[in-house]
């Protein structure tokens, strides 16, 4: 009789603790990423049959003639809600800046990441490091040798490794009120396919721009222990699926695949298009590889036609299952670099209509 309670112990205890290992659960790339990040990947498949969720880049910093007020958001002011997703921008913690190149200061970055998981929320984080062989912005590309100059053997490599601790210790910072790591989304040297910052496809080979990714991720995973990062790959807007792959760094490094696509309002329909294509090219080869499908950056620069979101961007997102889509930034300091409406502004009722949309999900909706 003893025997047989024991075995009945055995087999209730064996059977809820290969529930509670849930097996089925989708693993990131970082085979060590905290079960945060893993809860993370997870939630955000899952919420893919729910919707597509609205993420506005900076949203709690700053907005449109504003800067730091607590609790505003330009998409909250218009909308009564913050969006589900918030976009944060690295560029110049790696020369260890108190504020990054848009002057947010890191410590507040911090404490707003903190607030939106505390929301039930998510954040991306993408990356405009500085050029190391040049001290000069993302932007310049006036020479062509700094990806290699980084690599492993490069004169830059060691220093470049130092700017790669600093983006560690950034991430590992990022922590909830109970002391856990906070998963977050790094989408780093994203629009590589465009021409414009020195890891572009002018400045580097394909096999130098996966390297340099492929660098990246080991050394933040295994020489800096940082498992709370999701994985974003994000060209800029290509017109095939050979061009997407050309520099893909492999399955075993990517997490979520997008691109960046922006309007402009002489051209609305070349717009739809280019984002209808790419939102194939990118949904297909996430279906097939199993990855998170996304559009990474969007918007239209100060939305002068009134109508964009609901004519233009919704009836081709509507179209494909992803996850979010990401509208860039308001700025505080400049009258007319915003991409999202703030009160007042003439395409705010369009806005509010394409945010009630039944399939797209803002914060309260999680
Ligand atoms: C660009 C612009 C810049 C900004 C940079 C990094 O697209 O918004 O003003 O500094 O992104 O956020």
């Amino acid at each position: 009789m003893k025997k047989l309670i024991y075995i009945i112990v055995f087999i209730l205890t064996f059977s809820s603790c290969s529930k509670h290992k849930e097996p089925n659960l989708k693993q990131p790339v970082d085979k060590n990423a905290t079960s945060e990040t893993v809860q993370l990947y997870n939630r955000l498949f899952k919420l893919m049959d729910r919707g597509i969720m609205l993420c506005h880049q900076d949203d709690l910093a700053y907005g449109h003639q504003w800067y730091k007020e607590t609790g505003r958001s330009d998409v909250k002011d218009v909308t009564g809600d913050y969006p589900a997703m918030v976009g944060w921008e690295l560029g110049h913690v790696e020369i260890d800046a108190p504020y990054n190149l848009d002057s947010i200061y890191f410590s507040d970055m911090k404490q707003y990441i903190k607030d939106t998981h505390k929301r039930g929320g998510f954040t991306t984080i993408s990356w405009h490091g500085d050029n190391i062989a040049t001290g000069n912005t993302a932007w310049d590309c006036k020479q062509d040798t700094v990806v290699t100059s980084i690599l492993p053997g490069g004169v830059h490599h060691a220093q470049y490794l130092v700017w790669l601790d600093r983006l560690a210790d950034f991430f590992s910072d990022l922590n909830d009120e109970q002391g856990k790591p906070i998963p977050v989304i790094f989408r780093m040297y994203h629009e590589h396919t465009g021409n414009w910052f020195w890891w572009c496809r002018e400045q580097c080979t394909p096999e130098e721009y996966k390297q340099l990714w492929i660098m990246t991720v080991d050394h933040l995973r295994e020489n800096k222990n940082v498992h709370n990062l999701l994985y974003a790959y994000s060209p800029a807007t290509i017109s095939t699926e050979a061009e997407y792959l050309e520099r893909y760094p492999g399955d075993e490094y990517v997490d979520i695949v997008g691109f960046d696509c922006y309007a402009s309002a002489e051209d609305l329909s070349r717009y739809m298009k280019e984002m209808d294509t790419n939102l194939k090219i990118v949904t297909d080869f996430a279906a097939r590889s199993g990855k998170l499908p996304v559009v990474a950056e969007t918007g239209l620069e100060s939305i002068p036609d009134t109508t964009y979101f609901t004519r233009n961007v919704y009836p081709v997102i509507n179209k494909y299952k992803i996850s979010w889509i990401l509208f860039w930034r308001n700025a505080w300091d400049k009258e007319n670099h915003f991409y999202v409406p703030y009160k007042g502004h003439p395409a705010e009722n369009d806005f509010r209509e394409f945010v009630a949309k039944e399939n797209i999900l803002m914060n309260n909706d999680l």
